[in-house]
């Protein structure tokens, strides 16, 4: 998924990423074909293949935020996408068919950063430290075309610090065994120090030595996405499809996952408990003649009934997960 401000480039990156693709027999990408103001949450499935494993994924992009006048929880329509993938697995889980559920959790947020402010702006740390429960948070530093290299290095150290100061939680990389050989923990080293990843997206393809790559044509040169000295684009991608995929989807899993369903199955049982009483409650009253009931108009009346339907299927739900659990501790 990727989020942030309006206007940093985030449609233009995603497809940068993965839909390149959907070009493949396009000579010559047009001024015509440029992104659009991105107004709803959409999503886009890629087929890609990495060292001859295919896979297929989702892409979500969100609309930016900032240009309203009133941007206060401008993070809820993400909160609740997040949430609504955590509901429909946690349905789907408990469920007959669990052996073949499709995920469409979101395993990674891409957050965008602006380049032009000095580090972190209000609404970042609002909207970061709304979803950080929720989502591996993965942050960039946006249009880094339009910052020199020492801004760039100056802006990353900032922003790092200000995460830090602001109990921001993002995405950590795994630390690397101990036994690894000495490239592989330089490597490693460089990419935790590259956070937030400087970025630079195009959709258009241009001509550099003689070579068609995707980059940013200026009056003064070119600017090319896919070189590693003229941004981070080449080491998120690798992160995001090589190295890293399975750790995001298993912190997913293991972490912001669990948590949900944790809160999730609290409140149902609360929510049973609270039903169970008034049932008791109702035959402790001390008469064998139905409790006379206030007349209820049709319309409360099929609350009532909706309600205690919502409460079956959650006792239901409830009593499946239980068994479940219980399987596993016996299989422990
Ligand atoms: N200089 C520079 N411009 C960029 C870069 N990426 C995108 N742009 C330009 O920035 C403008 C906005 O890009 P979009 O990709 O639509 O931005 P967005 O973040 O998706 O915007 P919303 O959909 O409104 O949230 C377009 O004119 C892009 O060509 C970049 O890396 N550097
Ligand atoms: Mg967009």
């Amino acid at each position: 998924m990727v989020a942030g401000e309006s206007g940093l480039g985030k449609s233009t990156l995603v497809n940068s990423l993965f839909l390149t693709d959907l070009y493949k027999d396009r000579k010559l990408l047009n001024a015509e074909e440029r992104i659009t103001q991105t107004v709803e949450i959409t999503k886009h499935t890629v087929d890609i293949e990495e060292k001859g494993v295919k896979l297929k994924l989702t892409i979500v992009d969100t609309p930016g935020f900032g240009d309203a006048v009133n941007n206060t929880e401008c993070w809820k329509s993400v909160a609740d996408y997040i949430d609504q993938q955590f509901e429909q697995y946690f349905r789907d889980e408990s469920g007959l068919n669990r052996k073949n559920i499709q995920d469409n959790r979101v395993h990674c947020c891409i957050y965008f950063i602006s380049p032009l402010g000095h580090g972190l702006r209000p609404l970042d740390v609002e909207f970061m430290k709304a979803l950080h429960e929720k989502v591996n948070i993965v942050p960039v530093l946006a249009k880094a075309d339009t910052l020199t290299p020492s801004e760039v290095r100056k802006k990353k150290i900032k922003i790092r610090d200000e995460i830090e100061q602001f109990g921001i939680k993002i995405y950590q990389f795994p630390d690397c065994d101990s036994d690894e050989d000495e490239e592989f923990k330089q490597q490693d080293q460089e990419l935790k120090e590259s956070i937030p990843f400087a970025v630079i997206g195009s959709n258009t393809v241009v001509e550099a030595k003689g070579k068609r790559v995707r980059g940013r044509l200026y009056p003064w040169g070119i600017v090319e996405v896919e070189n590693m000295a003229h941004c981070d684009f080449i080491k998120l991608r690798n992160m995001l499809v090589r190295t890293h995929m399975q750790d995001l989807k298993d912190v997913t899993r293991e972490t912001h996952y669990e948590n949900y369903r944790a809160q999730c199955i609290q409140s149902m049982t609360r929510m049973v408990v609270k039903e169970r009483n008034r049932n008791k409650l109702t035959r402790e009253s001390g008469t064998d003649f139905p409790v006379p009931m206030a007349p209820h108009d049709t319309e409360t009346e099929k609350l009532i009934r909706e309600k205690d339907e919502e409460l079956r299927r959650m006792q239901e739900m409830l009593q499946k997960i239980q068994e479940q659990m219980q399987t596993q501790k016996e299989a422990y």
